[in-house]
């Protein structure tokens, strides 16, 4: 949050990433984008291609650096390569880089650590400025991710004139409200704590949202995977129907990320029916939502947020309930079992 804070005077609506304004032009008249990363660092693509879609108009593939590399892909002269990573070092997300540069794609690089391998290959960017990160499992640093996007899409949007500049210092003004908002989610640490002594048991959870709050369901899914050991998997609410909906029994929390956004009701429908089939409703909502103890076992409620911003907010109980329920479990939440900071090889 701290990239937030030094970047943004929401005052005047102006933003500083610097490393974009020498290729603000050229990215703006890009044909397509392609995200590329693994991980965490995906996940936070997912919710870029969201964003940029909505902003900027220009269309954007989001792909598995680990799967880009090893097929045949379609890159035309002039396509931007957004790559996303913390280490900057992830050995996949390198060899697609240079695959894409190859075919003339532009390389915009967005990573945490200054002068890493990935900042070296890219000719634009922008840092997180995220600070080192103490555990394996990325966790500020896939904030700090979301808000250099949120920054560059913003920014390319006003540029190419597909948002108003009214709409763009709203934005600005909406990001820099992002750290007080925060502060008052991790008021709830107590709550939460309790939360996760409920489901330290579980074998399995469920992770839905829908919108902009996928792919968050997808990172609560992939941290709880990561540091507690509970299989766990993300989807998009309204797929549940389409086979998830099978596992639900009592055995099986759910976790809804669903705060405000045009189809609030649709998802709220959603936990009912989780509800009539015995499973446990944890359900991550704004405060007034329409859910009732009728509806959820538990809820957390964040601060109301744009619904553009609000997936910054939305992952940090989810990050914090993985931490209590690895930490319940006996888990080193710091150093999970098989996992490294970089995967470089
Ligand atoms: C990607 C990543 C992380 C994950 C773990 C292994 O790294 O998958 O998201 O938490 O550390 O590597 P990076 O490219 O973002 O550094």
């Amino acid at each position: 949050l701290d990239c937030l804070r030094g970047r943004l005077n929401a005052e005047k609506g102006t933003i500083q990433v610097s490393g974009i304004e020498n290729y603000l032009e050229e990215i703006s008249r890009a044909n397509r984008i392609i995200i590329i990363a693994c991980g965490t660092s995906w996940h936070a693509g997912l919710v870029a291609e969201y964003i940029i879609e909505e902003t900027c108009r220009i269309p954007v593939e989001v792909e598995y650096a680990s799967e880009f590399r090893y097929r045949n892909p379609i890159v035309h002269n002039g396509d931007m390569i957004i790559a996303i990573s913390q280490s900057g070092e992830t050995a996949d997300t390198i060899v697609a880089i240079e695959k894409a540069k190859e075919q003339g794609a532009i390389i915009m690089g967005i990573v945490n650590v200054v002068g890493s391998s990935i900042s070296r290959i890219s000719q634009t960017g922008a840092y997180t400025h995220s600070g080192p990160e103490i555990g394996v499992a990325s966790t500020k640093a896939f904030t700090g991710q979301l808000a250099a996007l949120m920054l560059v899409a913003f920014k390319i949007a006003r540029h190419r004139q597909t948002i108003t500049e009214e709409r763009f210092k709203e934005l600005c003004s909406e990001l820099a409200l992002v750290p007080g908002k925060v502060e008052k989610i991790l008021e709830q640490n107590e709550s939460i704590k309790k939360i996760a002594e409920s489901l330290k048991d579980s074998s399995d959870a469920l992770f839905l949202g829908r919108g902009y709050n996928f792919p968050i369901a997808l990172e609560g899914a992939l941290k709880l995977k990561e540091i507690s050991y509970i299989h766990a998997e993300g989807y998009p609410a309204a797929e549940m129907k389409h086979g998830p909906i099978a596992l639900v029994d009592e055995n099986l929390p759910v976790i809804f990320v669903a705060t405000k956004d045009v189809y609030h009701e649709k998802i709220v429908s959603n936990m009912q029916e989780i509800k009539a089939r015995k499973g446990q409703v944890i359900a991550v909502i704004n405060e007034g939502d329409l859910v009732t103890p009728a509806i959820a076992d538990s809820v957390i409620t964040i601060p109301e947020a744009d619904e553009i911003i609000a997936p910054i907010l939305n992952v940090i109980p989810l990050q914090l309930l993985s931490y209590h329920i690895g930490i319940a479990r006996g888990c080193n939440v710091d150093m999970p079992r098989n996992l490294a900071k970089s995967v470089t090889v």
